[in-house]
């Protein structure tokens, strides 16, 4: 058992508490090692007067905490990192020389930073954004990670227009806002001039960008790469993570009141389920093909703006990731932890996709920024956990000692110096890449349209819908009304009837022509793996539930639906208007979890109420009772109520339907838990 701190203390002259070192707590020293004997007063040249120069204690700590921070990451700034590991279940021996692919049952440590892209550090959790997916293997033969997004395909195709992207959806520069969102001008202004970004506006404007948590959300390596057999042979690879608790979003309505309540809603969940033991799952799976194969693709799988249906290559999987402990130190792993695609491994090679070519340079050179130091390699997160051995010397911050005189390559000095390995390195795959070179985009790439469709069609009716209004929501943060246009005149070339629904949306008065696409736009059949709802998993595993009690509350009823929320695989959190709790019918204390007014009901995924009739009335003159159902209703959620708490329900305006349930029946209040009220949408908000 964790030893308890000791409080003791005693005060100094001034009244301050000083508390010393004793036979549990070690002295307190400066850098150097220097036991330091008070820690609460700086050296004074006398009671009233200047602080002394001299002082090099005050200076060491004070210097120390001014450098304290580092550049933030250019994009996806904001992230959340776990360790783990992977575990292969089905070798790919045929296709790969990567141990890490083809060691059935070996367990790989790995450290995950999942993150969003467009705010900084400091922004929520919720934005409507892009999640980074990145994965740091440390294998056998070398650290590889996999750099992927939450969804499969990109805005662009080419790396050179990736500061444009990025500018135009940070803060605008002259006015250094809207901080995380993409519902500005500059934004849909660069869009609207890049058709090739019109299937990841099908993506973004989904409810694939508004997640639940970050275990519900999948990954995607994003581009092809190359597997590479033992006889040299390469064979293409997509690289998917699939949720074990299934996927799930929020409502809009939801999200943006989410941000608001804990606007940490996503670390401190990870936070708070590794903490209690339980873990984080993805399925790994890959999308193998040839090159022939590749050929006969209505499209070019080089261009990242396209995925591979899975229809046409299906998913096969060979692996999972579990996340199962959270960092010691944030800084230390989460902030320095420095992910690159070139990081990879023997038997694993890239495409010729530019924009993952880009993405080769442009990794390694942030880390130099950020990290200040060509040594960031050395730091423990991000050091290999395999033997290693180079030349490279010296730099700032270097932590190594290397001994001996010899640091280059060939040598006689040295009986022992590393030397390359022709047998076990790394080797590119041989190609052919004969051609004229030129600053182009390849005709293959030029259909930008037929997947956005592809992708509207296999939505749901309810996903079309927030699709619809996630777009009219953006475009009316837009200024300027040719953008709104043109942006409108995209949507009609991907579907005439969702650029009628934006554009009605809108209010605009006459339609715009439609854009001229490049190439004709084909009519691709639906996927069924593109929508959410559609595939959402019949569970409440991995969610939480609130039960709002006050004084006089029944237990035996609270206590059978703890029962049977936990018996589903869910956490449940007691809801009540004090933090310290309440006095339960039975004469029983009952503590809470939080607090009314701080612990509203968007944090839950749905939501019972047992309260006594005086409880049930005094409540429902309480806004953050009454707001607490009426949005558990408007976002679709279970609501579970005694007779007493009706009196709630009443102020909130609930008009009974399948989701409004007795609080008697627990078993009937989880099953109807475990999914969204998709029917009662139409009758709490209109969409577009
Ligand atoms: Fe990134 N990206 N990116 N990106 N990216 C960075 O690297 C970049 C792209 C992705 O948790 C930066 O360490 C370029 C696609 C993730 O630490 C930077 C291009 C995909 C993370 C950078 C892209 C990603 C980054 C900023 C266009 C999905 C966070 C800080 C060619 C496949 C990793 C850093 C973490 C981070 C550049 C496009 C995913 C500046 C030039 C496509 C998950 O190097």
């Amino acid at each position: 058992m964790a030893k308890k701190p000791t409080r003791d203390a005693h005060l100094g002259n001034g009244g301050e508490l000083h508390q010393q070192a004793n036979a549990e707590h070690p002295p307190l020293t400066t850098q150097q090692g220097l036991v330091i004997s008070d820690n609460q007063n700086s050296l004074r040249s006398h009671p009233q007067g200047p602080t002394l120069l001299e002082d090099f204690i005050l200076r060491e700590k004070i210097t120390h905490f001014d450098h304290e921070r580092i550049p933030e990451r250019v994009v996806h700034a904001r992230g959340t990192g776990a360790h783990g590991f992977f575990e292969l279940t089905h070798s790919l021996e045929a296709y790969t020389t990567a141990q890490v692919l083809t060691e059935v049952g070996v367990k790989t440590p790995v450290f995950s930073r999942i993150s969003t892209v467009a705010g900084g550090s400091g922004s929520s959790d919720t934005p409507r954004d892009v999640r980074g997916f990145a994965i740091k293997l440390y294998t056998a033969q070398g650290n590889w990670d996999i750099v992927g997004n939450n969804i499969p395909v990109f805005f662009i195709q080419d790396a050179i227009k990736f500061p444009d992207l990025v500018h135009a959806v940070k803060m605008e520069p002259d006015r250094g806002f809207p901080q995380a969102a993409s519902a500005h001008d500059t934004f849909w202004d660069f869009i609207s001039l890049t058709p090739e970004a019109m299937h990841m506006v099908m993506w973004i404007m989904s409810d694939r960008t508004l997640a639940r948590s970050l275990r519900m959300i999948e990954g995607f390596g994003v581009h092809s790469f190359r597997l590479i057999n033992a006889d040299g042979h390469p064979t293409f690879v997509k690289f998917h993570w699939r949720p074990k608790l299934g996927m799930q979003s929020t409502v809009w309505d939801e999200t943006v009141k989410i941000a608001g309540a804990d606007p940490d809603f996503h670390r401190r969940e990870l936070f708070e389920v590794l903490g209690a033991g339980e873990v984080a799952e993805w399925e790994f799976a890959v999308q193998l093909f040839t090159q022939a194969e590749a050929d006969k693709f209505p499209f070019n799988h080089l261009d990242a703006t396209k995925l591979i249906p899975e229809e046409l290559v299906p998913l096969q999987v060979i692996g999972r990731l579990v996340l199962d402990r959270w960092p010691d130190n944030f800084f230390a792993e989460t902030e320095q932890v420095a992910f690159c695609p070139s990081h990879l491994v023997p038997g694993i090679d890239f495409s010729n996709d530019p924009l993952l070519q880009g993405r080769l340079f442009s990794y390694l050179d942030t880390q130099l920024s950020r990290l200040g130091s060509a040594n960031f390699t050395q730091l423990p997160i991000n050091a290999p956990k395999c033997p290693f051995a180079h030349q490279q010397r010296d730099g700032h911050m270097q932590m190594t000692q290397p001994a001996g005189r010899v640091a280059y390559e060939p040598n006689t000095l040295s009986a022992d110096a590393p030397r390359a390995d022709r047998a076990k390195g790394f080797a590119s795959v041989a190609l052919d890449e004969g051609g004229e070179r030129g600053r182009v985009r390849a005709a293959s790439f030029a259909d930008h349209y037929s997947q956005a469709r592809q992708f509207w069609i296999s939505q749901s009716e309810p996903e079309q819908a927030h699709l619809a209004s996630a777009l009219v929501f953006e475009l009316s943060k837009v200024e300027h009304p040719h953008v709104r246009e043109a942006m409108v005149a995209h949507l009609l070339v991907i579907d005439e009837a969702l650029g009628q629904r934006v554009a009605d949306g809108l209010g605009m008065d006459k339609l715009p022509a439609p854009a001229t696409p490049a190439q004709p736009v084909m009519d691709l059949p639906p996927s069924a793996a593109l929508s959410i709802i559609d595939n959402a998993k019949d569970t409440l595993e991995g969610r939480c539930v609130a039960i709002l009690v006050d004084d006089g509350s029944d237990g035996a009823a609270v206590a059978a639906l703890k029962k049977a929320v936990e018996a589903a695989g869910a956490r449940v959190k007691i809801v009540a208007p004090k933090v310290g709790g309440v006095t339960l019918a039975n004469g029983k204390k009952l503590a809470a979890d939080g607090q009314l007014a701080g612990t509203p009901s968007v944090l839950f995924d749905a939501v019972a109420l047992v309260l006594s009739d005086a409880a049930g009335k005094a409540l429902s003159r309480e806004a953050a009772a009454v707001d607490f159902v009426r949005d558990a209703f408007g976002h679709l959620k279970a609501v579970a109520a005694d007779a007493g708490a009706q009196a709630v329900l009443k102020a909130a305006g609930i008009q009974a339907d399948a989701g409004v349930l007795g609080a008697d029946d627990a078993d009937a209040f989880v099953a109807a838990a475990c999914t969204r009220q998709w029917a009662r949408e139409p009758s709490v908000r209109t969409l577009a």
